[in-house]
């Protein structure tokens, strides 16, 4: 009933992400039923971690300064006992995003590693094709995800037509979704703060909690699309904001194509 707890305890999800989709984050954590909040400076971001349900790093637009004031609010967020949600965007598609999502991972314990094949396997080491922040592998996205999860000791949720979501022992994969969701900049992005919210509720089962939220926001941007099909994605993307606020638990629980 994680969805629920989430509607009743609004949880705080500090995001530090990237300038493209920083206000659909903000909606789509809204619509949910979490709380949003951005904050980067140095002087805050520590305070800010700390007293959130979960932080959200993501490196779309990143910069120097960014990644210091990041290391600072991530490594108050392992103190506080606070989840940390990273997405390597871009990762592999230059040394800097490749180096800066691994500085991260050095310098912090990361809670859920969330990005499109292509990006984590840039981060492990395995070849992968990258063009500017889309990503994909020839391989197995399964072994992929249990390799990351072990490097980083990390839940490691891997996204594309089939996501999988593992701690490198339990392997879980959620077969919901649209192709829509790749017209629709910022979802993968927006995913990741969901997974916060999740993740904020449920500490004591994080492959539970970012599993549960895969099948969720697919399953929100199915009944997206069989309302908007036939008007465009312009549609689409509002009709799933809506249904991010719709969906409940037992629509999960009933809608979920889930293998354990
Ligand atoms: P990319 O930049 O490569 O699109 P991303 O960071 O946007 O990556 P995605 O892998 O697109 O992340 O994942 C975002 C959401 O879209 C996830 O919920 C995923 O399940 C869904 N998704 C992605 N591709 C498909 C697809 N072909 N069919 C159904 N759902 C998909
Ligand atoms: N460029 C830098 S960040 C960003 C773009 C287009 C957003 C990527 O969003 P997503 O969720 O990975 O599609
Ligand atoms: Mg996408
Ligand atoms: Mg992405």
């Amino acid at each position: 009933m994680t969805l629920e707890q989430i509607r009743k305890e609004n949880p705080l999800v500090h995001c530090m992400t990237n300038v493209v989709v920083t206000n659909f984050t903000a909606n789509g954590l809204l619509a949910m039923g979490a709380s949003p909040v951005m904050a980067y400076a140095k002087e805050e971001v520590a305070d800010m971690a700390s007293i959130a349900g979960a932080l959200l790093l993501n490196i779309g637009t990143l910069s120097t300064e960014q990644i210091e004031s990041m290391i600072l609010a991530g490594q108050a967020a392992n103190k506080a006992g606070v989840p940390i949600i990273l997405d390597p965007v871009g990762a592999g598609a230059t040394t800097f995003r490749t180096d800066m999502s691994l500085r991260l991972l050095n310098e912090m314990n990361v809670t859920v590693l969330r990005g499109n094949a292509g990006e984590i396997a840039s981060l492990v080491g395995v070849k992968a094709t990258v063009k500017g922040v889309d990503g994909a592998i020839e391989g197995d996205t399964i072994e992929l995800a249990k390799k990351a999860a072990e490097m980083f000791n990390c839940v490691a949720v891997v996204t594309g037509a089939v996501d999988v979501i593992t701690d490198g022992q339990l392997v879980h994969t959620i077969s919901n979704g649209h192709p829509w969701l790749t017209k629709v900049v910022g979802t993968g992005c927006l995913l990741g703060a969901v997974i916060g919210a999740y993740v904020a509720v449920r500490r004591d089962d994080v492959v539970a909690a970012a599993t549960d939220a895969v099948a969720y926001y697919g399953i929100a941007a199915e009944i997206a699309f069989s309302k908007t099909n036939e008007l465009g994605i312009g549609a689409f993307q509002q009709a799933f904001l809506n249904e991010l606020a719709l969906v409940t638990d037992e629509k999960v629980d009933q809608l979920q194509r889930a293998e354990v």
